[in-house]
């Protein structure tokens, strides 16, 4: 007997949490993330709302380049607990229709509920009442897609956006995957995508057909998962165990940094973004490690592990501080500060977080 499985994504998640604050917000372009200073800002968005993105701005964006697009978009800073705590309440109605889910990042979870519902038909109606339920309840939307397995789902929930519902039965998943763009599938990055290009690879129907030895002799044992990708194959289990390792954030300066003052005010804001997540759902860590690029590319990481499990914010900071320290000495100007925590141990709440 085959499985059916709900993968729910919150439409513009953030944005929509800001226009449910601000009544004034509707309908116009909204746009979280850094400050636009007019155009001089530095850093990225973060999102943006339906109406910023016909304006062609989207998320990771620099947003210098979102205010050319849209000088007359709404632009607020993000409101991280908010979202957090509204991500919180919407997972914990979905985890009330199956207790088999998985919770892959702040505004997406994986459900099974092939224990709950006759067929996918059935599975529709239950996925319209969770719409139903969290716009009520929340006042944002979601997105959601079903499938014989997670990558399906996935693909589904992604197909119509927002406030979308895409139902792929067992006998649609080929007809569904075939026309997608090989992007679309887990793992397949721009880099991957151009290798693939080369080799006249644009939709997934095209990799279905290529041998699948060839795949492994050009990508290795990932080769191997694309051409089960390629035919809509995924057998992991939706479960919440051995998910999460770590969490953390990274970011790459705009112009390469040689002030050891401006690396520890990012490593502030690197953990003032993630650090939010594990109070709230109540994670305690052992190790902290950070990483570090120059700007010939050079890569390095180091990490201090404490005899005890923490949570304590000024714990990350300074070991991240400390560790960073050795490497600052040498007059080099650095790329890229990561910050990142690990030997998780999981409280009573659920997780909910993003690793970016
Ligand atoms: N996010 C971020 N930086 C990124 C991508 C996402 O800070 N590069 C944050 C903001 C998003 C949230 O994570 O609101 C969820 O990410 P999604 O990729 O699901 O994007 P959205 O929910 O914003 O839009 P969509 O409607 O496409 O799901
Ligand atoms: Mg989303």
């Amino acid at each position: 007997m085959g499985r059916i499985i709900m993968h729910i994504d919150l439409d513009a998640f953030y944005a929509s949490v800001e226009e449910r604050e601000h009544s004034e917000y509707k309908g116009k372009p909204l746009i979280v993330g850094a400050d636009p200073q007019e155009g001089r800002g530095r850093g990225v968005v973060a999102t943006a709302n339906y109406s910023a993105r016909e304006f062609g701005v989207r998320s990771a964006m620099p947003i210098s380049r979102a205010w050319k697009l849209c000088p007359q978009g709404i632009y607020v800073r993000p409101n991280f607990s908010l979202y957090v705590k509204t991500s919180h309440e919407i997972m914990s109605i979905v985890k009330k229709y199956s207790n088999k889910f998985e919770q892959i990042s702040i505004d997406e979870i994986f459900l099974d509920v092939t224990d709950k519902v006759s067929d996918f038909e059935a599975a529709g109606k239950l996925a319209e009442r969770i719409k139903k339920e969290i716009l009520n309840k929340e006042k944002v939307t979601c997105s959601i897609g079903i499938g014989p397995n997670k990558l399906i789902a996935k693909l589904a929930s992604d197909y119509k956006k927002p406030y979308g519902l895409t139902i792929v039965g067992f006998d649609d998943v080929k007809r569904f995957i075939d026309p997608l763009p090989v992007r679309k599938l887990i793992g397949i990055g721009p880099k991957t995508e151009d290798v693939l290009k080369g080799m006249k690879i644009e939709t997934v129907e095209q990799l279905s057909k290529v041998e699948v030895k060839s795949l492994i002799d050009i990508f290795g044992v990932f080769g191997y998962r694309m051409h089960e990708m390629s035919l809509g194959i995924d057998e992991s289990e939706v479960t919440e165990e051995g998910e999460i390792k770590s969490i953390g954030r990274e970011t790459t300066f705009e112009e390469d940094v040689g002030t050891p003052e401006i690396v520890f005010a990012a490593i502030d804001e690197l953990v003032d973004g993630f650090h939010e997540e594990i109070i709230t759902s109540n994670i305690q860590f052992k190790t902290v490690s950070i990483k570090i690029r120059f700007e010939n590319f050079e890569t390095h990481t180091r990490a201090k592990t404490f005899e005890f499990h923490t949570s304590d914010k000024e714990i990350v900071r300074d070991t991240a501080k400390e560790l960073v320290q050795s490497f600052l000495n040498i007059g080099r100007r650095v790329r890229l500060i990561g910050v990142r925590v690990s030997g998780l141990k999981f409280g009573e709440k659920q997780k909910t977080l993003r690793e970016v």
